[in-house]
């Protein structure tokens, strides 16, 4: 065996710390779908005569209880709200940074990593990486994770990354490898999720279902200072390519003029389908690491699943397990912020691991578009 493969393997890999930034206001279901049937109102009137000659399809209203119903999902949080609200508009003010400011993601991502570096207890400049890992960057270039390293006076190097909904484990991963590898101790990984600048709020299958967040992890070689220590034992990915969940937008839209105002620039998802192709195929993956692992289901003390519907989590938690999943075993942090993309698993793990006690096991998944899986098996030590 190579030298390098038999030191990688010894080598062990601690979560050491993790961050939070919750934008300030929220939307219930119920404000957003007040101003969605405005829209619809409005849209339905200025169309009146297309529509009565049968030219163009009248627009439903949309439904709290079928958002509640069909989701889970509650509220969101969102960086801007009136603009979201309005429904001539129905998207968020975002205003234009100077170079000289720093970015909003970066805003975001400050709060979150600074929080999780307190938890690790570690000084920014002992970072050698920082990983941006977000559904959408804010620009092409500079990377925003460079923007990141620079304003928190980090050391080495550091890229971004999209995997969208998987972004983050994805990014955990990136990590590990880093460690591993001999060329990073300590790793930042933060996900801005600014994911209402993506979202189509005139489309009524898909209106109610993204919030804005961002989380942060340090992934380190030895323990932080805080008890609350998580030793890395797995870690696997699986990409398939589908265009069930889709988003079109990019730099060479604008040579197609005709193009760039067209839905398929937003979010735009097969929602039945994602949920029938994605849940098993979570599932499996989940089941089979555990078994390469020699675990059983039962030894898992929680599953921070991603968070994108209720009735998805119930489903593969149930797969997995063979049984119902108590919320404790599968805890839900969508019902109040939604489906923030690559955020989700992270917030519920960081919300819901103080109760693990050494030798307690978790995992930790994504799903999302792509298709993409990430699952990393987790120790509290
Ligand atoms: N109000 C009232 N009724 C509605 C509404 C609404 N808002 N929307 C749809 N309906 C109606 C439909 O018209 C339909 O009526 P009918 O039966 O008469 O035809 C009925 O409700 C059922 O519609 P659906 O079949 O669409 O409803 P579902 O039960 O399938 O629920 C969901 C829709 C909630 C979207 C569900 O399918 C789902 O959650 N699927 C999985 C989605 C998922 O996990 N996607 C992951 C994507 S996220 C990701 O990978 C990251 C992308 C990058 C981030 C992007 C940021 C913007």
């Amino acid at each position: 065996m190579p030298e390098s493969s038999v030191s990688a393997d010894s080598k062990e890999v601690f979560l050491t710390g993790t961050g939070l930034y919750t934008p300030p206001n929220s939307i219930s279901n119920e404000e957003l779908v007040e101003s969605f049937n405005q829209f619809v109102d409005i849209h339905n009137a200025e169309h009146a005569e297309a529509i009565a000659a049968g030219e163009m399809p009248a627009l439903a209203h949309s439904s709290a209880e079928f958002i509640e119903k069909a989701s889970g999902i509650r509220s969101r949080y969102v960086v801007n709200k009136e603009g979201v609200l309005d429904p001539h508009r129905m998207a968020p003010h975002i205003s234009d940074r100077s170079n000289d400011e720093p970015s909003v993601m970066c805003e975001m991502a400050l709060v979150a990593a600074r929080q999780a570096l307190e938890t690790a207890g570690l000084q920014a400049s002992e970072l050698d990486a920082v990983i941006c890992a977000a559904s959408n960057m804010q620009r092409a270039y500079p990377a925003m994770a460079v923007e990141v390293q620079s304003a928190l006076g980090a050391g080495g190097y550091a890229f971004d990354m999209n995997v969208a909904c998987s972004s983050a484990t994805f990014g955990l991963q990136q990590a590990r490898d880093a460690i591993r590898s001999g060329s990073a101790k300590n790793v930042l990984v933060v996900n801005p999720e600014i994911c209402t600048g993506h979202l189509n709020f005139r489309d009524r299958d898909s209106h109610f279902i993204f919030g804005d967040v961002c989380t942060a992890m340090i992934i380190s070689d030895r323990p932080g200072a805080s008890q609350s220590n998580f030793k890395v034992l797995d870690s696997r990915l699986q990409t398939m390519f589908s265009n069930n969940i889709r988003n079109n937008f990019g730099f060479l839209n604008r040579g197609d003029e005709e193009g760039i105002g067209k839905a398929d620039k937003l979010f735009v998802q097969e929602g039945r389908k994602v949920f029938k192709e994605v849940c098993p195929a979570v599932a499996a993956q989940i089941s089979e690491q555990l078994s390469s692992l020699d675990m059983l289901p039962s030894d898992l003390k929680r599953m921070w699943l991603h968070q994108a519907n209720l009735n998805m989590n119930v489903l593969i938690a149930k797969r997995v397990l063979g049984r119902d999943a108590s919320t404790e075993e599968a805890p839900v942090i969508l019902d109040e912020y939604a489906n923030t993309s690559s955020a989700g698993s992270v917030i519920a793990f960081h919300k819901y691991h103080e109760d693990l006690v050494p030798g307690e096991l978790g995992v930790l998944c994504s799903f999302g578009a792509g298709y993409s899986i990430g699952s990393v098996v987790l120790e509290r030590c």
